[in-house]
């Protein structure tokens, strides 16, 4: 029974039975006949990771042999979902064990549901990270991803009475079968307490940090399998601990359980993600994470490094490139300055030239509320020495801008890391791009914007260190996986290893007038809708019909994505229907998955709108033959790889040049949904691939935005001037969609008036609301849109991630592949 693998773990399907039974008996203790989906799930798991753990280990050694320079991509989000399916289909092991589990009378579909969804991570950032890692792997790159390994991910959403509710996410309660603990590797992380400084001979002034606390960190490693399963590296992810020696004294001392209070304190830093996205708490626990994690990983890369080179730091930068995933891990720049200043003991100017030619920074907003600023009074209590360091860099930097701008202290004020005023701030961003060799933007026209509004003065004073790199999708997880039907036919009609060279898609465009393609293509579609249909009703009690448009949302909520832009369009359509129920329209679904910040009370308000107008919608006998609203609640990675297959409509209608590039608008279109959506972020390089003619665009530009908000901006003209418009915000007002509470939906309208528009909703109305009859038009024409559709398909070979990997190669890290066997 061997197979053309040359893993010494057995491969058939006789043989993966036999495993998974042995599993079941040996790893859980319980067998055939008592075992539920669950027990199911980790005697599979449990024999997969038996072929992972070989590849790792491979993997490993060749890395070891070869002494290899790695990238270490450092990120405060990885948001890995399920792993189960991912591991398989790299493995090249689905079909086999999918055979295997059914003459044992078992359904993989079924027990891959069973898998909690890792959702260390808030949205686009930490998806970007797990995409990332499996391009890494897939490319034979050598990296290791480094982060937190929160207890609890992103929250659990439940929906009460239209209302989002948070419950914790406690994804390892009945353990994971992925990660391996490595208490080999554990680091002791200092925080708080004071610096000494010390006269040493020669004149050279010693600082000794004295910290007030030391925390353990202990590494947890997820195996990431590359596609084709040659390259298995790892992301690291760090839990924090009470290390012992600090309670040994309070313990003997009867303190009991004051050690006990320490032990909190220090396991508090990775209990939970913030669950923030786009805007900055400022909170200690934050900073506190931050370097915890960028510590422990630095000292690991260290060690690494010591193992094969000792002493010598001459190569260390040949050897090793840190990625910062925004600002997140910037106090790693710090951190590595004071290991080396202080505990190598090498002078500034050598310890600087090594940094910087270390570190490389992404950064993924331009929104001025997530560019992280920390008091420079909370910094010191909790990193004093790395504050004195900051300062140091700051002084030679203002020197530099000094020699390009004499004497104009307005540049030096907007440069300097430090911001001036009655409480000074730290500003993540200016150190990023100063300790940095390289940063990057995420699409073309954000990495544009970066350089001109944002950093103008660093690009003048650097122009060849800011560039872009516009971001990818793994096609493994967001169409092989997530979408079998689909993928089968691709490869009967172009061959099989698109996955690895997503530009073969475009052979698909010859079948784009295929009369047969086009039906298999869209009975696929509608297969995919019908699949989700049974999933809304489980989840909402909502029927919808898989005729009807299927219009997805699916994303963060945040104002400046404009989910309130489609509710009032919806809001609109509803009102057309009701004055005319001859309306034509194609029936149409809005679905939407969104989670908002806890404190974000504008976006809470905006998800209990959506609800409030559903409700009101479904239940109208009236109109819910051609109109339907669901809000699917706790949307996440398992949800989205549902979603995705069945949409027709993709919305991504975020105000030109907030939305730094997005990546559901990849996915999506590359499942063959047609995107209505504005020129922003990476919409505007899809728009390119597909052609204006395969894409609905609308509203304003950013140059159009930006000349509106010159002239001055106000949103009655639009509500003064547009019957429509004035009657759907007027309609927020009344208790129509919240009977007996008037008013409970007003704070929308507020926001879109008083409140100024600031994301330009009432401007982009008409526009947006043309665009969205154009697609009701196009899709009339069944055989029009299959075209349209397929196009979509067969032209995203530019989104994938290995496509921006390889770019990050070439004009980043300079990495070279290392084939394992
Ligand atoms: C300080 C709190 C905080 C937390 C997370 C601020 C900012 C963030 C992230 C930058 C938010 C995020 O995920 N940004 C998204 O990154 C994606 C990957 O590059 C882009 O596709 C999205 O456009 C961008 O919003």
């Amino acid at each position: 029974s061997k197979t053309a693998s040359a893993s010494s773990v057995p491969l058939s399907k006789a043989d993966l039975k036999a495993s998974i039974v042995k599993h079941l008996h040996c790893s859980l203790g319980t067998d055939e006949n008592k075992a539920n989906n669950h027990a199911w799930w980790k005697a599979t798991c449990a024999s997969v990771q038996e072929h992972v753990l070989e590849g790792l280990r491979k993997t490993q050694k060749s890395h070891y042999l070869n002494d290899t320079r790695a990238v270490h991509y450092f990120s405060a989000e990885f948001l890995m979902g399920r792993l189960m399916s991912n591991n398989l289909h790299n493995l090249g092991l689905f079909d086999a064990t999918e055979k295997a589990l059914n003459e044992l009378g078992v359904n993989l579909t079924d027990i891959m549901e069973e898998e909690p969804d890792m959702a260390l991570g808030n949205g686009g950032l930490g998806r970007l990270a797990a995409c990332f890692i499996d391009s890494l792997a897939t490319l034979d790159l050598p990296a290791v991803g480094y982060g937190l390994h929160y207890e609890h991910g992103l929250f659990r959403q439940e929906i009460k009475n239209g209302e989002q509710i948070e419950r914790p996410d406690s994804w390892r309660d009945y353990g994971n079968p992925w990660e391996i603990c490595r208490p080999e590797s554990i680091q002791d992380i200092p925080l708080f307490g004071y610096v000494e400084t010390k006269y040493g001979e020669n004149g050279r002034i010693n600082k000794e940090w004295h910290p007030g606390l030391i925390v353990k960190g202990l590494p947890w490693d997820i195996p990431v399998v590359g596609y084709g399963g040659k390259t298995v590296n790892v992301l690291r992810l760090w839990q924090s601990q009470a290390s012992d020696y600090f309670n040994w004294d309070v313990f003997n001392a009867g303190g009991y359980v004051d050690a006990q209070k320490e032990n909190v304190q220090a396991e508090t830093i990775s209990k939970v993600l913030y669950p923030n996205d786009e805007t900055d708490a400022g909170k200690d626990l934050r900073l506190i994470q931050q370097y915890f994690f960028s510590a422990c990983s630095l000292k690991d890369i260290i060690r690494r490094y010591k193992r094969a080179h000792g002493d010598d730091w001459s190569r260390f930068s040949d050897q090793v490139v840190i990625q910062l995933n925004d600002t997140h891990p910037a106090v790693a720049i710090p951190e590595l300055m004071r290991i080396l200043i202080d505990r190598a003991e090498l002078d500034w100017d050598y310890a600087w030239s090594i940094c910087s030619k270390t570190f490389a920074y992404t950064n993924h907003t331009l929104l001025p509320e997530a560019l992280e600023k920390w008091p420079a009074r909370m910094f010191e209590r909790i990193l004093p020495r790395h504050l004195e360091i900051i300062y140091e860099i700051n002084r030679r930097f203002m020197d530099e801008v000094e020699a390009v701008w004499p004497g104009d202290n307005d540049i030096k004020r907007k440069l300097s890391i430090i911001e001036e005023g009655p409480d000074k701030m730290v500003r993540m961003g200016n150190l990023s791009v100063i300790g940095s060799f390289a940063v990057n933007g995420v699409a073309e026209i954000h990495s544009e914007l970066v350089k001109k509004d944002l950093f103008p003065e660093f690009n003048h004073m650097w122009p060849n260190k800011l560039t872009n790199v516009t971001n990818g999708i793994t096609p493994r997880r967001w169409l092989k996986a997530c979408n079998p039907a689909l993928s089968k036919l691709i490869d009967s009609k172009i061959g099989a290893d698109w996955p690895l060279n997503l530009d073969k898609l475009q052979g698909l465009t010859e079948f784009a007038d295929d009369a047969k393609f086009k039906k298999q293509f869209m009975k696929i579609k509608r297969d995919n809708k019908v699949q989700l249909a049974k999933e809304v009703l489980a989840l909402t009690g909502v029927e919808i019909d898989p005729d009807a448009i299927f219009d997805v949302q699916i994303k963060r909520l945040h104002e400046y994505k404009r989910q309130h832009l489609n509710l009032l369009y919806i809001m609109a359509l509803y009102r057309r229907l009701l004055e005319n129920p001859n309306y034509d329209m194609h029936p149409r679904v809005f679905l939407f998955g969104a989670k908002a910040a806890p404190g974000y009370k504008l976006a809470k308000d905006i998800i209990y709108a959506i609800n409030k107008v559903a409700e009101k919608i479904n239940n109208d006998a009236r109109v819910n033959h051609k109109l339907k609203v669901v809000f699917l609640p706790n949307y996440r990675v398992s949800l989205a790889e549902k979603m995705i297959p069945a949409a027709d409509i993709s919305e991504q209608i975020s105000t030109a040049g907030k939305e730094a590039s997005g990546t559901g608008n990849m996915k999506l279109s590359l499942n063959g949904a047609l995107t209505v959506g504005t020129l922003d972020g990476a919409n505007i390089e899809i728009a390119e691939e597909v052609g204006d003619e395969n894409i609905f665009i609308f509203g304003l530009t950013v140059d159009e935005v930006e000349a509106l908000d010159k002239k001055g901006y106000n949103p009655f003209d639009y509500y003064d001037n547009n019957r429509e418009l004035k009657a759907v915000l007027d309609w927020l007002d009344s208790d129509y969609f919240t009977p007996g509470k008037p008013g409970a939906l007003s704070s929308l309208k507020r926001s879109m008036l008083e409140g100024g528009d600031q994301y330009k909703v009432l401007a982009d109305f008409v526009s947006y609301s043309e665009a969205q009859s154009l697609a009701d038009k196009a899709y009339k024409d069944a055989d029009k849109w299959a075209r349209m559709a397929i196009l979509n398909t067969a032209q995203m070979g530019k989104f994938t991630s290995d496509r921006s990997i390889k770019d990050y190669v070439k004009r980043i890290w300079k990495l070279d592949p290392c084939k394992v066997e």
